[in-house]
């Protein structure tokens, strides 16, 4: 059987396991299930960072993993992969700061992970490499003469032709891809887009299954919906019902209902529009005045770039505003931190909350709205309140879409879902609980891996 390596930028400590563990460390946890190798950056900066390679062995997977010097992290990874290719792919032109030497740094770290890898595979590894800080990766490898299958997973959205081409260099980026075998996308909308930029940009015709085969390129371009292990979430919900912080936060509310965010601080989850929607819904109706509290847990993220601190201080103020105008001396409407929480007290507060207010202005997946519809509890459940540009909207069609621009939209999304009927609530959380059970990490690593090995 071919061995797996896993390629990613931040590569989870191998401690970093069970309910602490975050994001990708579970994602990918079933495609390791059987042992491989995980690659990618130590979370290091050292002055030399040459690509010496450092290897911690837990039970059957390798965790190896290179450092990054400072003037590579500062253009590879807060230049051009965080403040140039974030921001574009998440539609966001007006926010993009690009820099020809953020650029050229983004090359040749992914030329340093390049020669690195290839010195650690073996000829059957199939390579799988995610996310947007490794785009070129494959391309590097390929130049290194690595004929492994290589497969590639986009984590965030793409976007139409029309904005891809205001990238400077894009079409180079798109040469990029090509060297992939398999590239994956959340939705079967940004794989469109993707296929429409190669078709558009580079003129090269693509086949109605997502191949493209021209000269040295053979290609696909499929749709995998990254999920959750819902089973496992739907018992860490249970158990953190009856832990301390749960019963703590419940004492709290003494009977108000809960409204709960959680979210990395990034301007792309539409946290702004979120808060005013809260304070309009206070305004709009009173009758809710007092008997609602919406938690919002905001992760804080990215503090070198900019952009997150000005968004940091947009929110402490809006809070502020919302508390001032409408905060009895008994009752707070908005609990804003900005830390993270263990996974245990999140899985928890998620099945606590009558509410989930999942509103990204765009996003690749979203795994909390994910998360939260497995903790619910089927007999009361909560209602899920999604952007229709969440990818997790292609399939979670029976939550409430709202346009996350829109704050009245969203303030009477909050009341509908306040007003709901039980057995509407039972029924909607039957459907969303249906899909996100169906479409797991599982499922995810299966058929992306079936796919790879061709
Ligand atoms: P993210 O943008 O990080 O991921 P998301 O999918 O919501 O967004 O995943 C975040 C993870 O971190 C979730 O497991 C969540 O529980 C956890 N988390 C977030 N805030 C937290 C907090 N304050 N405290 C504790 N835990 C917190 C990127 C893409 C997404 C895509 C994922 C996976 O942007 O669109 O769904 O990758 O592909």
């Amino acid at each position: 059987m071919a061995r797996i390596v896993i390629v990613s930028n931040r590569v989870p400590s191998p401690t970093e396991r069970g309910p602490r563990a975050g994001g990708l460390a579970v994602g990918l946890a079933d495609a390791l299930k059987d042992g491989g190798l995980w690659f990618g950056w130590s979370g290091e900066i050292s002055a030399q960072a040459d690509g010496t390679v450092k290897r911690v062995e837990a039970g059957n997977i390798t965790y190896a993993t290179i450092d990054l010097s400072q003037a590579d992290y500062d253009r590879f990874y807060v230049g051009y992969a965080n403040s140039t290719l974030w921001p574009l792919l998440h539609f966001r032109l007006g926010l993009i700061d690009f820099r020809r030497e953020d650029l050229e740094g983004y090359i040749e770290v992914n030329r340093l992970y390049a020669a690195a890898l290839a010195r650690e595979l073996q000829p059957d590894d199939l390579v799988w490499i995610h996310d947007y800080h490794l785009i070129p990766l494959g391309q590097e490898l390929r130049r290194l003469g690595v004929k492994n299958r290589l497969g590639f997973f986009l984590h965030i959205p793409f976007v139409p032709a029309s904005l891809f081409t205001a990238l400077p260099q894009g079409n180079t980026l798109l040469w990029a891809f090509c060297a992939y075998d398999v590239v994956g996308f959340q939705t079967e909308q940004h794989r469109r887009d993707f296929v429409d930029c190669i078709e558009q940009l580079l003129g090269l015709t693509v086949r109605g299954d997502g191949t493209v085969v021209a000269g040295a390129v053979s290609m696909r371009a499929i749709a995998n919906p990254i999920g959750i292990d819902a089973r496992g979430f739907a018992a860490l919900a249970a158990k953190g019902e009856r832990s301390a912080e749960t019963r703590r936060l419940k004492e709290s509310l003494v009977g108000r209902s809960l409204v709960i965010g959680v979210d990395r601080l990034d301007y792309t989850k539409g946290l702004p529009a979120r808060f005013d929607a809260f304070g309009r819904l206070l305004n709009a109706f009173p009758e809710h005045r007092q008997k609602v509290s919406y938690l919002q847990i905001a992760a804080r993220s990215r503090e070198d770039v900019s952009e997150y601190q000005a968004l940091r201080r947009e929110l402490d103020r809006k809070a502020g505003n919302i508390n001032g105008r409408f905060a009895e001396f008994d009752w707070v409407p908005l609990r804003y931190m900005t830390r993270a929480v263990s996974r245990n007290t999140l899985a928890g507060f998620y099945r606590a909350a009558r509410i989930g207010l999942v509103t990204p202005l765009r996003d690749g997946m979203n795994l909390v709205a994910k998360e939260f519809v497995a903790a619910q509890d089927e007999r009361d459940p909560g209602v899920l309140i999604l952007s229709r540009f969440a990818g997790a909207a292609e399939n979670l069609t029976e939550a409430l879409i709202v346009n996350p621009y829109d704050p009245d939209e969203i303030a009477e999304a909050i009341h509908t879902a306040l007003v709901m009927p039980a057995d509407e609530r039972r029924d909607r959380m039957a459907h969303l609980r249906a899909r996100v059970f169906d479409v797991t990490a599982e499922t995810y690593c299966r058929n992306f891996l079936a796919v790879l090995k061709g």
